[in-house]
């Protein structure tokens, strides 16, 4: 059986650069076809050796003196205890209050939106830089999160799927003119404030999706796209903002469901809250989440079946049919929110996948802000992603809504999938993968 295994761990970007190029705003731009090559050859070896990222020690409940027995323990409180054990600093525990802040808030607008239509529901007017149509939510949640994260002085850049572009300092004056992103921060955020939102006026679960990034002073990064226009400072923030997974410092997500659940990990493990509404307090209520090693569930839009790589389609419907390793028939569920197809991926194990299509090669979640953060997520729970032949955390995005194959969840389950994948031998598909990994979009 084909197996996934890797040796690289958080931190250990291997950022590509090319001797020569422009370096005065860190950045090195587009690519030659030499360097292509060589960037393809340095990866090769590595194309086939990913996998789950070492967990390092997990947040141990019972290192947490003192629980009172009336309000558990709160999110700010495991901050706290997060902090005395040195695996986050002050300013990391200070971006997640902000963080935390903001869900609350964007539960309370998804609970009232059926109660104030007319401010709340349908199409803003708006289309992003993805040629998408802008909710009203999209818009107002993007605002709740950027404003959040902007007082806590804590940034030096954020990026979000509304946002054209990373917001540089200049977009985040206070009332005073004072930066407020940019003068003390060390710390890069990048979000999807409402993903699924296509959903949200008919009440079915959406989500927000999160993942923080160090500041890499020495960061080097191929752009090969959305440079036109930038100034010096706006090119500096994207290269900033376009770093592999493997480099988060911390990634979670809020679902709003029948309960609002905060999902979060800072490479150690998983946790799991839920918003106690009595209270307003997320309290945690799933202390190490680990996915199981295999499930019985499969997650896809079933509908694309027949534009898939071929891989994909033998995979799923051997699934389907219970022709795979397990001789049992999985059952089909999807939501359609990625945040609620991962959540219960998570908790029930399984595999979720939103793959390349004949139209869509890249398939169609973001990189940096969903395909990254839940990848990690997966990984630290003990499960796995990849785009089909490499790892999902391994990539260096080139730009900010650079889209990714997903297939991500329990690690037997990727890995079966990752076997129909390896026993092709379709040259385009393998390329396909390669130059994602050295930085080359098609
Ligand atoms: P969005 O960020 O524009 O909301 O799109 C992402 C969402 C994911 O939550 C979900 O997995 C996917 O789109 C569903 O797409 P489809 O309707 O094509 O199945
Ligand atoms: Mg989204």
């Amino acid at each position: 059986m084909a197996t996934l295994t890797s040796t690289a761990g958080i931190g250990s970007a291997q950022p590509q650069t090319k001797e020569g190029f422009h370096r005065g705003t860190k950045l090195v731009c587009a690519s030659t076809s030499a360097f292509v090559a060589v960037a393809v050859r340095s990866q090769r070896s590595k194309v086939r050796k990913f996998a789950a990222a070492r967990r390092a020690k997990t947040f141990n409940i019972d290192d947490v003196k003192d629980v009172c027995s009336q309000s558990g323990i709160t999110l700010a409180r495991y901050m706290i205890e997060m902090q005395k054990q040195g695996i986050v600093d002050s300013e990391l525990s200070l971006i997640m209050n902000s963080i935390r802040e903001a869900t609350k808030t964007i539960a309370c607008l998804i609970r009232r939106a059926p109660l104030q239509q007319t401010d709340l529901l349908g199409l803003q007017g708006e289309v992003n830089v993805q040629g998408e149509d802008q909710k009203k939510l999209d818009v107002i949640t993007n605002n709740v999160l950027k404003n959040a994260l902007r007082y806590t002085g804590k940034l030096v850049t954020m990026a979000s799927e509304e946002e054209d572009i990373p917001v540089s300092g200049g977009d985040l004056d206070d009332e005073f003119n004072t930066k407020v992103v940019g003068e003390s921060g060390s710390y890069v955020c990048v979000f999807d404030p409402l993903d699924g939102s296509s959903n949200v006026d008919a009440g079915v679960p959406v989500g927000t999706i999160f993942g923080i990034f160090k500041e890499d002073p020495g960061a080097e990064c191929i752009i090969t796209w959305e440079t036109e226009g930038l100034n010096e400072s706006e090119l500096s923030c994207l290269a900033q903002t376009l770093q592999p997974g493997k480099n988060l410092v911390a990634a979670g997500y809020c679902f709003y469901a029948a309960s609002t659940e905060l999902v979060v990990t800072f490479g150690h493990g998983v946790a799991g809250f839920t918003l106690d509404t009595d209270v307003g307090d997320f309290k945690l209520t799933r202390p190490n989440i680990e996915i199981p090693k295999r499930g019985k569930i499969y997650s896809v839009n079933q509908a694309k079946m027949s534009e898939w790589d071929e891989p994909m389609q033998h995979y799923i419907s051997d699934m389907q049919e219970g022709k795979g390793q397990t001789g049992t028939a999985y059952a089909l569920r999807y939501i359609g929110s990625m945040v609620g197809d991962v959540h219960r991926t998570l908790l029930y194990g399984g595999v979720f996948a939103y793959p390349a299509d004949k139209k869509n090669k890249d398939g169609k979640l973001r990189l940096l802000y969903e395909g990254a953060p839940m990848s990690f997520l997966v990984e630290q729970a003990g499960g796995k992603s990849i785009t089909g032949h490499s790892r999902v955390m391994d990539i260096p995005p080139v730009g900010v809504h650079q889209r990714v194959p997903v297939i991500l969840g329990s690690a037997e389950d990727v890995d079966e999938c990752y076997g129909y994948f390896d026993r092709s031998k379709d040259p385009a598909l393998q390329a396909r993968c390669e130059n994602r990994l050295a930085g080359i979009v098609s």
